[in-house]
């Protein structure tokens, strides 16, 4: 299928969004400490009395007060010595305290250990104002001095912050308690930290664009920063970055020009979900939609060869289907819920842009809906699942609510069930948790929605939070789906969602 990629890339360069920039100074000196009762056993403490000079060996920790993004510099004198060789520092900057415990020849996982935000750096003249060489993502910052012609004074350490969304953070709606308060300036922290010249799933990592991610950060910029430029770029980047077989790419690197990343089978259904609720938020931005309709409408084509004669969409095994950061987890269900809820927006989507061929895409959504509901919705149970006797999870009744396999007081009944069932395979991540928030929120279930932004959200905030994680587990602070902590990223907007339910 031949798209016009080209002129897609080029609207996504015009649409690139100005980057706001704002001067951080740090708000204490702080240092890491063992505590078993903190958030994966470690917190930062005040140092009362910093020392004047740092020496060989000597770390000075520095507390920002707020996690942001943005490029580091340093300012330093010698003191008592003349410079007249190198210095030299080892820096690393955290999200979290705990990723100071962080230890090279402790990394055994394939995910890049150049992840961490750990630098060696030399400098031959006294740095003055002299930035470091990457863009960083982090709360706190630790210098270690690893050899210098004398004793090392910071006159200053700064950062110079950036978002396309601006430093401002709206306020919290009136109405809200104490905690819901906290969980919207957190929320709206968290994805202007992740809004740059395209929406970020997380600015420590991966520094990318993921569709998924996309949808969520459109849903959660629409209520606060209102800034369609960057979600417009985003959209036509990952659709200039298709390849010969039409399919969205699930994500793209912004350099060298939009080269598309990993694939995730379910990703490319969200595109249709977004233009629609983009031109809903913005009725006078249509073009988008009509530019990229067909492309959206491709992305179920290309898949229908997976929809068996019974009408169940059932990926090859090669493929990767996320539906939670869970690599265990049964997505038998999700997987063709996640088709529905996209369809959906393509038969919404054709009827408000007047495209033809409705009635083929609205047949085969109800018989789609219907396949899922006699395959898997096991009544002596009450819930859905891939066969009888099969794992239960929260992932399929929820993608069952919102793939409207089931609708109204069933719907609603169901939903109370399965926040109710805690035997029932618990979400990992914020990302299949806010699909619990949407489902709650579809069929009005109120009670739960707001039960369970304070609960699984608000227990982010107790930890100790300033920006919410990609993967929150309450009883497993170490749990990663890459089996290394340090590497989670903790400022990850596809948690941010909670913004939406509270305005
Ligand atoms: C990870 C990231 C990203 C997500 C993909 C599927 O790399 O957390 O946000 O969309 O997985």
């Amino acid at each position: 299928m031949k798209f016009p990629t080209k002129q897609w890339a080029a609207k996504a360069k015009e649409l690139i969004p100005e980057l706001k920039r704002w001067w951080m100074d740090p708000v204490a000196i702080v240092e890491p400490v063992a505590d078993p009762k903190a958030w994966q056993g470690v917190r930062m403490r005040n140092i009362a009395k910093p020392q004047e000079s740092y020496k060989r060996g000597d770390i000075l920790y520095l507390d920002f007060g707020e996690h942001a993004v943005g490029h580091i510099s340093l300012d330093i004198s010698i003191v008592g010595h003349e410079y007249d060789s190198p210095a030299y520092f080892r820096i690393l900057a955290a999200e979290l305290p705990f990723e100071f415990e962080f230890k090279p020849e402790k990394w055994n996982h394939w995910l890049s250990m150049a992840w961490m935000q750990e630098e060696y750096v030399k400098f031959d003249k006294i740095p003055k104002g002299v930035e470091l060489p990457r863009r960083y993502a982090f709360r706190y910052l630790a210098i270690e001095v690893l050899v210098a012609p004398g004793p090392v004074v910071f006159n200053s350490v700064r950062l110079h912050a950036e978002s396309s969304g601006g430093h401002h953070l709206p306020e919290p709606p009136k109405g809200l308690d104490a905690l819901e308060k906290q969980i919207f300036t957190i929320g709206v922290r968290t994805l202007r930290n992740c809004m740059q010249t395209v929406l970020e799933d997380g600015p420590k990592r991966d520094r990318r664009l993921w569709l998924g991610d996309l949808r969520l950060e459109a849903m959660a910029n629409a209520v606060t920063f209102r800034q369609p430029q960057v979600i417009e770029r985003s959209l036509y980047l990952l659709a200039s970055a298709a390849g010969r077989d039409g399919i969205c790419p699930s994500d793209v690197f912004e350099e060298p020009d939009g080269t598309q990343g990993a694939q995730v089978f379910e990703y490319p259904f969200f595109f249709t979900k977004c233009l629609l609720e983009h031109i809903t938020w913005y009725p006078r931005r249509r073009q988008i939609a009509e530019d990229l309709y067909d492309f959206a409408a491709y992305q179920f084509e290309v898949v229908r060869k997976y929809i068996d004669k019974n009408h169940l969409l059932t990926p090859s095994k090669d493929k990767w289907v996320v539906i939670d950061q869970n690599r265990t987890l049964d997505k038998t269900v999700a997987v063709h819920c996640v088709y529905l809820f996209g369809l959906e927006s393509l038969v919404e989507l054709s009827k408000r842009l007047h495209r033809p061929g409705l009635e083929k895409l609205e047949t085969e959504l109800s018989l789609m809906r219907k396949a899922a509901y006699d395959a898997w919705f096991d009544p002596s149970t009450g819930f859905f699942a891939a066969k009888p006797g099969a794992e239960l999870s929260v992932a399929s009744q929820v993608w069952a609510v919102l793939g409207k396999v089931v609708t109204g007081a069933e719907a609603k009944a169901l939903m109370k069930r399965t926040l109710a069932t805690k035997t029932l395979v618990q979400p990992a991540a914020p990302y299949l948790q806010h699909y619990v928030l949407e489902s709650c929120a579809l069929c009005g279930e109120t009670s739960g929605l707001r039960k369970l932004i304070r609960s699984y959200w608000g227990a982010m905030v107790k930890v100790g939070a300033d920006t919410f994680f990609e993967v929150f587990r309450p009883e497993d602070p170490f749990y990663s789906p890459y089996q290394q902590t340090w590497v989670n990223s903790a400022c990850h907007a596809w948690s941010c969602t909670p913004v939406v339910y509270l305005v």
